[in-house]
């Protein structure tokens, strides 16, 4: 979601920041703003609706110069997409501030504000934070002590940044459930929401912690934790390239990662497997004896995690023979939970920021769980500082904001997890051999389906005057279908639903006319057959079919009634009922691709949708 980036150098720091946003972009937002401390005690600020181009374009028409700035892109959620409502916030053209998150008491604080003739020229509950602290700054305290004072009255969730432009020595930061990590140059510090912001100046950072104010100059950096002691928080080296986000011949970011799948998987599986097994010790040490212990397993996981999520539970149940339960982590976090005996708590995140996961996180840690268990993209983030036990996905960074890599690693690393628990729990060494022998082979069959392209985008030009679709699967592909609908609707704005196929007769089938296309992804076992009655009651209706199945299932497009003008059937390996839902997701990402390509949306970065939802 919104994007934090700060510096206090030697040298003008605009381009560092604008850099900075630009690199955030992925999140997603829909306004931005810089401001740079001037010289005399003055501050200068830039804030524009719309993208990071159109506020570099603005500070050139009316350029200035800094050595300490910040910089924001904003996620709306206090007061509209408006100029005004865009950080930097500014008290008196003195103190500047960004904030990531949402203060909950915001109100009260601005009517005791109001009431010491503090003016208020936006919507938001950020501009609070902004008078709040200068009121201290007003007091006689420095900065750092005035953000001291002035956190201890928010409740909610923040990332802040501030600078005093008349004591243009620190940025002071401060947090509570929003990232925040510091970044160390030479004769430089820098501050921002994420790592991938600050890469080109700096692979040197630390993580704040809870509750952690810091108070960054430009030669030392001191940290205070949510007591007030000085405290050291480790640096971490991050090995991450500057470049490995750009886009390259690819005409989006989307795209890029849609090819970069079998690479991704690959990554995710290497070194994890060897002599036809799942080495154990991938999970982290002392993994093993808590994994013998597992007689339950809770995954809890938001939108395309959960889905992987989804699929994991067949396999679970199917294979390791133990029961499992998926939830949304935004209904998690608020009910009362019962949680059976030496259950195992797992979640599901591509940036390990997602706010309503790690809030179900924090409660399941105070519930009874045998311990918990993260499949993560990113190693610093904060899921993965808090777990117990960690499988990171290895896809790299993931810019579009419909997930693609991400989700099909998180199966594979899913597939390992569950092949784990499987081996523990008595599978047959032979059917072990089997499915680790076809998760090996996940790589290059996606490969393989990436080969559907030319078909898919040929049936994409079809949905573009669609209104509505309906995905249907049955068993571990109804969650493909779920996927499916789910990155249609994100990227190309056309309304999308998954059903299991079964549900079809018990309401969405009153939907089917000659208008409405309905996808289905067929699998290659007992459920065949199923299926296909299923299709048949949307063909009786007029329906339009597009089937995505396995190369080998008795399945064609005479008994399907699809023709050239009239649906279709696209066969591919999809090898093996195990692996299949991470190979059947390909097609489908890639006709959601093309259909938003050809009806001209945002493919990357959606309206209104961001990358790491890190606001609840
Ligand atoms: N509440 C603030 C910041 C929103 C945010 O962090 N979004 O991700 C606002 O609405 O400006």
């Amino acid at each position: 979601m919104c994007g934090i980036v700060g510096a206090i150098a030697q040298r003008d720091v605009t381009a560092i920041l604008v850099e900075g946003l630009r690199r955030l972009e992925y999140r997603g937002y829909d306004s931005t703003g810089l401001a740079l401390a001037q010289p005399g005690g003055d501050l200068a600020l830039w804030r524009t609706v719309g993208k990071v181009a159109r506020l570099a374009e603005k500070i050139k028409a009316n350029p200035g110069e800094g050595v300490l700035g910040v910089a924001h892109s904003r996620w709306a959620t206090h007061g509209g997409v408006t100029e005004a409502n865009a950080h930097p916030h500014v008290s008196e053209n003195r103190i500047a501030l960004i904030h990531n998150g949402i203060i909950e008491n915001y109100l009260e604080i601005r009517e005791s504000l109001r009431g010491k003739g503090y003016v208020f020229h936006s919507e938001t509950d950020t501009e609070v934070v902004t008078h709040l602290i200068h009121d201290f700054v007003k007091q006689g305290h420095d900065l750092t002590d005035a953000v001291k004072l002035a956190v201890k009255q928010l409740t909610g969730a923040y990332a802040i940044v501030v600078f005093d432009a008349q004591q243009p020595d620190r940025i002071v930061v401060a947090r509570i459930a929003s990232p925040l990590v510091i970044g160390f140059g030479n004769g430089e510090n820098f501050v921002a929401s994420d790592v991938q912001a600050l890469l080109p100046v700096t692979r040197s950072f630390i993580f704040l912690e809870e509750g952690d104010v810091a108070d960054v100059r430009r030669d030392s950096v001191t940290v205070f934790d949510a007591r007030g002691r000085v405290v050291e928080r480790k640096r971490h080296e991050s090995s991450l390239s500057a470049d490995a986000v750009e886009r390259g011949e690819y005409a989006h970011y989307m795209l890029k990662e849609i090819h970069e799948q079998p690479q991704a998987i690959a990554d995710t599986l290497e070194g994890r497997i060897a002599n036809d097994r799942v080495l154990p010790n991938i999970f982290g040490v002392d993994a093993d004896a808590l994994l013998q212990r597992v007689r339950h397993v809770q995954i809890v996981a938001c939108g395309t995690s959960y889905h992987g999520g989804l699929v994991a539970r067949y396999w679970c149940e199917a294979l390791a023979g133990i029961p499992c339960s998926v939830e949304i982590a935004s209904e998690y976090r608020y009910r009362d939970v019962v949680v059976p005996k030496d259950s195992l708590f797992v979640t599901i995140s591509q940036s390990g920021e997602t706010a309503d996961t790690l809030a179900a996180l924090s409660q399941a840690k105070k519930l009874g769980y045998l311990g918990t268990f993260a499949i993560c993209n990113v190693p610093e983030s904060s899921l993965v500082r808090e777990s117990d036990l960690v499988l990171m996905t290895r896809a790299g960074p993931e810019i579009g904001v419909a997930s693609t890599k991400a989700n099909t690693t998180q199966l594979a690393a899913l597939a390992l997890l569950m092949l784990e628990l499987a081996r523990i729990n008595g599978l047959p060494a032979e059917r072990l051999r089997e499915l680790v022998a076809e998760l090996t082979s996940l790589p290059r069959v996606v490969d393989a389906a990436l080969k559907t392209e030319p078909e898919v985008r040929k049936l994409a030009e079809r949905f573009v005057p669609k209104q509505s679709a309906i995905f249907l699967g049955r068993g571990t592909y109804w969650p493909v279908a779920l996927e499916g609908a789910l990155k249609l609707k994100e990227i190309s704005y056309i309304h999308a639903e998954g059903y299991p196929a079964g549900e079809l007769k018990h309401g969405p089938l009153a939907l089917v006319d000659a208008e409405m296309p309905v996808v289905a992804v067929a699998p290659n076992d007992h459920l065949l057959e199923k299926l296909k009655s299923n299709l048949a009651e949307v063909r009786a209706r007029g329906g339009e079919l597009f089937v995505f199945a396995d190369a080998n299932a008795d399945i064609d497009a005479h008994q399907l009634g699809v023709h050239e003008a009239h649906g279709a059937l696209v066969k591919l390996d999809s090898g093996g009922n195990f692996i299949a839902p991470a190979v059947l997701t390909v097609p489908l990402q890639l006709l959601a691709y093309h259909v938003a390509v050809l009806r001209g949306t945002d493919v990357d970065q959606p309206r209104n949708l961001a990358k790491s939802v890190t606001v609840e």
